[in-house]
């Protein structure tokens, strides 16, 4: 092949996005309570290790392009939109005007706001640190992101501690710190029971969100399962209003399985909102588009999801790679993640409906017929064939991931 010529690329890149199929329209895609984040699309590509390689986008054009793509909701960390230096002044208000304007312009909501408790200089000991300014300094932080979201219309908050521990063990007392966080999370759903009154709207529903590694070297609240002893430790002043957002890959990346993370979360009542994306067990956090490393796992999750009613965000809360440009960001990354989500989820439904899952798993729950229940050995006998039963499950759900199901074959 002749070298492709720089002013040829979106071209090529774009006929093969095209090329691909199977792609959703717009209005297909807005019927599924699917978020974006400010931050997927406006990340440059820098990393500790990289320098950024796309330019910076404005919110203006983020909202814009969800807009086209068909997503109805956009969501942001506060910094994300409002430089640190302008928040609590009258050029944060202009901002969220603006922010308003432009969602509504565009016919999208706000679903979701956070706070940036991770970046800024002044966390460097964690939004917990040992100095009381910090501490006021992050309520604060946190009161004022609730006032945003509520005049923006949104109907969750979200917590990242992930500067919540430390580097240098034995420097920090960890009890001290999980109650001064505490604080920062009650000083904020405080804030809501006022500032929700005064809108005469219901109060935002609070969700921390768990990641085992980075940035910080050891981290106090690693795991969704962590999060939820904290919920209920007695140090959160209203348990009702918190739950969890869990991430995908964060449950992934300490070893876990994600469904059965999700599983602990909806058993309590406490799975409000979730971050989608894929990465790799035990490295870090990659944050790579949903279902391009584990589309089988993936389509387990959807399946335990559709099981429990689930009726929370899917937010996209994933980084397109260095290797994409700027154009195909909007053009082919966000439309591609969101349109693989939707074919899982599609397919999930069918797992669930299966005709030869559905007699497998009822005739597992029959169990076999024991002759003498009390004796160990009659028991493993009844049910030694149906536990075949198993794995074959596991085969269909595969065939459903390759459409094997509806007739694809590979003949050699
Ligand atoms: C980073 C997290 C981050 C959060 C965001 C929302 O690893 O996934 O993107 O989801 O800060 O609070
Ligand atoms: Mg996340
Ligand atoms: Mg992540």
């Amino acid at each position: 092949m002749n070298p492709i010529a720089p002013d040829k690329q979106i071209a090529l890149v774009d006929r093969l996005t095209e090329a691909c199929g199977g792609g959703y329209s717009p209005d297909v895609r807005r019927r599924y309570f699917i978020t974006g984040p400010q931050w997927a699309p406006a990340y440059q590509g820098q990393a500790v290790f990289h320098a950024p390689v796309r330019p910076p986008v404005t919110f203006e054009t983020v909202i814009e392009e969800y807009a086209k793509m068909g997503v109805n909701y956009w969501c942001t960390h506060d910094t994300d939109v409002i430089p640190t230096q302008d928040l609590f002044t009258p050029r944060q208000d202009e901002i969220v005007a603006r922010i308003k304007a432009s969602l509504s312009k565009n016919g999208l909501k706000c679903s979701m706001v956070t706070t940036e408790t991770f970046h800024h200089a002044v966390w460097a000991a964690g939004p917990a640190a040992e100095s009381p300014d910090v501490r006021a300094y992050t309520q604060r932080r946190l009161e004022n992101t609730v006032g945003i979201g509520h005049e923006l219309g949104a109907q969750y908050c979200v917590y990242w501690p992930g500067s919540l521990g430390y580097y240098t063990q034995g420097a920090i007392d960890e009890t001290q710190t999980l109650r001064w966080y505490a604080d920062g999370i009650n000083a904020a759903c405080e804030a809501d029971i006022h500032i929700a009154k005064q809108y005469k709207r219901p109060p935002l529903k609070h969700c921390l969100e768990a990641k085992p590694f980075e940035p910080q070297a050891e981290i106090l609240l690693p795991t969704s399962d962590a999060m939820l002893a904290f919920i209920f430790s007695g140090l959160v002043r209203y348990p009702e209003m918190v739950g969890l957002n869990p991430e995908y890959l964060h449950e992934l990346m300490w070893g876990g399985a994600p469904r059965a993370s999700l599983a602990r979360a909806l058993l309590c009542g406490k799975l409000f909102h979730f971050d989608i994306n894929d990465g790799y067990r035990l490295k870090h956090d990659v944050d790579i588009a949903v279902g391009l490393v584990n589309p089988l796992d993936w389509l387990n999750v959807l399946v335990l999801l559709r099981a429990h009613n689930y009726e929370g965000p899917f937010n996209l809360d994933y980084k397109p790679p260095r290797t994409t440009s700027a154009h195909a960001v909007f053009s082919m990354s966000l439309p591609t993640s969101i349109d693989r989500f939707i074919t899982l989820w599609e397919m999930a439904g069918e797992v669930s409906s299966d005709p030869i899952i559905r007699e497998a798993t009822d005739a597992l729950k029959a169990g076999g017929a024991v002759s003498d229940p009390k004796d160990v050995g009659s028991i493993v006998e009844a049910n030694k064939e149906l536990l075949s039963l198993h794995e074959l499950i596991g085969h269909r759900i595969f065939q459903i991931l390759i459409g094997a199901h509806r007739g694809r074959t590979y003949s050699l």
